[in-house]
């Protein structure tokens, strides 16, 4: 995995096209999905009103974050399992080193599965983690999606970008608590998750260190 380009797109936002190649993509997919087996991809409820998720969700890490009829939070154990969330894989750990210079490890690599014409995330801010200052590093994989940034207030303008698989995004700083959101996918435009869809991981510090 090497980043080929990057790019600030506004203060605390960085774009890196192309981070993940194609070979390290099939790699990372493989590993991603033999880690399914100890934590297998389950369909999160919206806190009160028990509405189920649009994407299919699953952690890797000390801490998983995990939404229910009571709320959201980050918790040790699989809410289906009970068993503790399979290990992050390597490979992203080295990422978030070379790219966040973080001084502490992630926690939590939150994994959403979009698939299906239907699947989407609405616009949010991730704020359930302690350690605010940390960045959050995504990676996208699969069939490319249409991301929307907004700014810390649910109101005011948002800026669309397309995610491609293999890119990364960046936010930290000023951009933390912007609010944001995938409106819609482009279906088969690749070819790397069997059947369709898209995975999107994101590295989350969860405790200040
Ligand atoms: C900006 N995921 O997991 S990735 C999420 O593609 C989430 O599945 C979307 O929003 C996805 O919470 C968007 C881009 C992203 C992720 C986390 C952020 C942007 C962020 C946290 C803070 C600010
Ligand atoms: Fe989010």
């Amino acid at each position: 995995m090497e980043k080929l380009d990057r790019l600030t797109v506004s203060e605390g936002v960085r774009i890196f096209p192309g981070l993940i190649d194609a070979p390290a993509q099939k790699v990372l997919i493989g590993e991603v999905a033999a880690l399914f087996v100890q934590s297998p991809l389950y369909r999160p409820v919206m806190p009160g009103s028990g509405t189920p998720f649009r994407v299919e969700q699953t952690c890797f890490g000390p801490l998983g974050w995990v939404s229910d009829r009571s709320g959201y939070r980050y918790q040790p154990y699989h809410p289906v399992t009970g068993q503790e969330w399979a290990t992050i894989p390597p490979a992203l750990l080295t990422l978030w080193n070379e790219l966040t210079g973080y001084p502490a490890p992630p926690e939590c690599c939150l994994v959403n599965f979009y698939r299906g014409d239907q699947a989407k995330m609405g616009l949010h801010q991730d704020r359930d983690e302690p350690a605010l200052d940390a960045p959050v590093l995504s990676l996208s994989l699969g069939d490319s999606a249409l991301f929307r940034l907004g700014g810390s207030t649910r109101k005011g303008p948002t800026r669309s970008f397309r995610l491609n698989s293999g890119d990364g995004l960046i936010f930290g700083g000023p951009a933390r608590l912007s609010f944001h959101g995938i409106d819609r996918l482009y279906p088969d435009t690749s070819r790397l998750i069997d059947g369709g869809g898209r995975i999107n991981l994101t590295l989350r510090r969860v405790t200040r260190p």
